[in-house]
């Protein structure tokens, strides 16, 4: 039975783009101020925020561990989601304002690796409306084809760091874990690949240098380009300087060895 690379399947925050600075805590603080509230989201509180994946749940822990004074008693599920929903307009109307550009190499990559005949799938913990604006307005418009499974938010009962995502794109995709290779920029999000059996491929982001990326198969700053060599955190990336299909294949390859 064959091994060898079929797929690549693309966490979304974080590694396809930097989305949660400048894009999703922006706009959870403008859907807070259009409804009237005092909540305010600093660029350090987010990173602390961030350890809790999806919208909807981190406005939850926020309030259980933060405004004792609102509670989660004055907020129902119904009123949580209403504020979720205006905040992912927001974050639409700042994608497409340019927001929240891709990282380095990630649409060189995309292409590659379409041309290379490898299928593409996204696990993602973000809403689906997130991730066709990012790929409408940052990849190209309608590179939502480009990807044979698209598995997004509350389309799994769990989120990441479950592995249920990984689990929902991988019968979609039909394929075996061996057949994959995941790209991720969170500790949380490579536990649920890794539990899910995919070797993980880390790119780090702002908010996740100092996490815990034991089980990855190699780390680095992000996936570079000719012009501009990667940083290898750890692992091993080959003579490869950036990220193209050949280092894939042979990441994925020694991977497969261990
Ligand atoms: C992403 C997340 C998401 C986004 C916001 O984690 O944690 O919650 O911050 O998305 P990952 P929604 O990159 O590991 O998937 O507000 O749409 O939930
Ligand atoms: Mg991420």
């Amino acid at each position: 039975m064959s091994n060898a690379l079929r797929a690549l399947v693309f966490d979304v925050d974080g590694t396809l783009a930097d989305t949660e600075r400048d894009g999703h805590r922006v706009a959870f603080n403008k859907a807070f101020a259009a409804a009237g509230l005092d909540w305010h989201w600093s660029v350090a509180l987010y990173g602390k925020l961030l350890q809790v994946t999806g919208g909807k749940e981190r406005i939850r822990h926020y309030l259980q561990t933060h405004r004792p004074d609102v509670g989660t008693s004055g907020y129902t599920d119904a009123g949580i989601a209403a504020l979720h929903l205006a905040k992912n307009r927001f974050y639409g109307e700042l994608v497409a304002a340019g927001a929240v550009p891709l990282r380095p190499g990630v649409k060189r990559l995309l292409l590659d690796a379409r041309a290379a005949g490898l299928r593409l799938a996204i696990a993602t913990t973000t809403s689906m409306e997130n991730v066709t604006a990012l790929l409408e307005h940052c990849v190209s418009p309608g590179a939502e084809s480009w990807f044979d499974v698209i598995g997004a938010g509350d389309i799994v009962p769990m989120k990441k760091p479950a592995p249920d995502i990984y689990h929902f794109v991988l019968e979609a995709l039909r394929l075996r874990p061996e057949r994959c290779l995941a790209l991720e920029d969170s500790g949380a999000s490579l536990r649920a690949a890794r539990a899910a059996k995919l070797p993980t491929l880390v790119t780090v982001s702002d908010y996740t240098a100092d996490d815990d990326f034991h089980g990855a198969a190699v780390v680095l700053d992000h996936l570079g380009e000719p012009e501009l060599p990667v940083r290898v955190l750890a692992g091993d990336l080959g003579d490869a300087t950036y990220v193209d299909v050949d280092a894939l294949r042979t990441l994925h390859a020694r991977q497969s060895q261990t």
